[in-house]
């Protein structure tokens, strides 16, 4: 595996800095500053080196294989598993899935503990502030059921309602699929009180984990969640992975999701077999290299420390929320008591796409528009926002010149 010397356990935002070759670099004119790190993180140096290495050095199809270069790449796949593991507390390694991502693995739980627990009469829940990924894939499956979703209302600060979840829980319901950190809103909801409170009744519960792995500690044990899924591009890994975890019990009942090659046990045309977890789910060949470059991701986040991590984002969006709140036509979207590093907002008679344009031409990188939460938009009475969310390697300096830039298009509104 390639070593990195440089990150040692202590926060050096500038070493930090240096490990992300991209970020150095000037768009229109301007010294880039990436705000867009809830859509996907940039990838530090080791991670893209791990994936050049697998490509020039290690390159083969695994599990299969009887030569040297199978039995590598084997075991560096595996070796990630393992640091997932690891990173989320799992109680063990077959319990980690490989997806391509967290859509893909809320498909999975909808398509297989779904199709084989869920009938005409059940209910799933869900919350007002769920990604569309948290939401058609179980529409999909009520359609085909003929169960009902049922929906977790959100309060205007962007808070769960948890009162309405109260109401909404009771025997009918066997799955409640939550996202455990809003894309849009930067809320962190109540998992442990859902979680607790959904097995008293004997539900299920599935995190969407796509904003949570990178900024919170996450611990599934702990929880007693009975899903979790994460991407991760959000995690400075590569795209085109992800993972599920599952409890041991569950994911061995559930039929596969797909049918081919490394699902199976034994294949006759009377009958197949199915493999073990985790490889009843993971037919055909996976993303090996991605697969292996985001060990790198998850080393650099475990090099730095997910307490270091939390405590400069929180730093820098408590500022840049200070500094927001003090612009005269800013209007903050999600004020919930706890957050991750998104700030969502909009300038008063301005529309979001407008104000991603002018601070793209101050070289300020933002995301702007529904964010895939388009009931959540709804509910709040806009098409969308500006949304600004921070990593390990922004500055305070860069929020400087957000909010400058911010400053700026909301003082030229208002004197329009
Ligand atoms: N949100 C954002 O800009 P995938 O695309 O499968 O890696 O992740 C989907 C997803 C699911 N849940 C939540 C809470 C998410 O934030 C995302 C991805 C990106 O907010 C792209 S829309």
């Amino acid at each position: 595996m390639i070593q990195n010397a440089n990150i040692k356990s202590s926060f050096d935002l500038k070493l930090i800095r240096d490990q992300f070759p991209i970020l150095h670099q000037e768009v229109n004119g301007k010294d880039l500053v990436y705000f867009d790190n809830a859509a996907t993180t940039q990838k530090p140096k080791r991670v893209i080196e791990a994936l050049n290495k697998y490509y020039e050095v290690d390159n083969a199809n695994i599990h299969r294989g009887a030569h040297a270069l199978a039995d590598r790449s084997t075991r560096y796949f595996e070796h990630t598993r393992a640091s997932i593991c690891q990173f989320i507390n799992s109680p063990s390694e077959d319990q980690i899935i490989f997806t391509k991502g967290t859509t893909d693995g809320i498909n999975l739980v909808a398509a297989t503990f779904g199709r084989a627990n869920i009938k005409k009469g059940d209910s799933i829940i869900i919350s007002h502030m769920e990604h569309h990924s948290n939401i058609v894939p179980w529409q999909m499956l009520c359609e085909a059921t003929g169960a009902t979703l049922k929906v977790i209302k959100v309060t205007a600060s962007g808070e769960l309602d948890m009162n309405s979840f109260d109401e909404l829980l009771d025997k009918s319901v066997k799955l409640v699929s939550i996202v455990h950190a809003s894309n849009a809103l930067g809320t962190i909801n109540p998992v442990e009180e859902i979680i607790q409170k959904a097995h008293q009744i004997g539900a299920k519960v599935l995190l969407d984990g796509a904003q949570s792995a990178s900024h919170l500690l996450v611990d599934v044990h702990a929880l007693d969640c009975d899903f979790y899924v994460c991407s991760a591009h959000k995690l400075y890994g590569p795209t085109g992975v992800g993972f599920l975890y599952g409890k041991r019990e569950l994911l061995e009942e559930m039929p596969p999701y797909q049918g081919g090659g490394e699902m199976i046990k034994e294949v006759d045309f009377a009958g197949t077999t199915y493999n073990t977890i985790p490889f009843k789910f993971e037919a055909g060949t996976p993303n090996i290299g991605d697969v292996i470059a985001f060990n790198e991701a998850i080393q650099f986040i475990n090099e730095l420390g997910k307490d270091a991590i939390m405590s400069h984002e929180n730093e820098l969006l408590a500022y840049a929320t200070e500094g927001m709140e003090s612009i005269p036509g800013v209007r903050l979207i999600g004020t919930a008591a706890k957050k991750v590093s998104v700030l969502s907002f909009l300038i008063e008679g301005m529309h979001p796409f407008d104000v991603g344009m002018m601070l793209d031409a101050r070289g300020i990188a933002v995301r702007t528009g529904h964010h895939c939460t388009q009931p959540l938009m709804k509910l709040f009475n806009i098409e969308g926002t500006v949304r600004a969310s921070f990593a390990v390697y922004n500055t305070k300096n860069e929020i400087d010149t957000l909010l400058e830039g911010v400053a700026k298009l909301a003082k030229m509104k208002q004197s329009v």
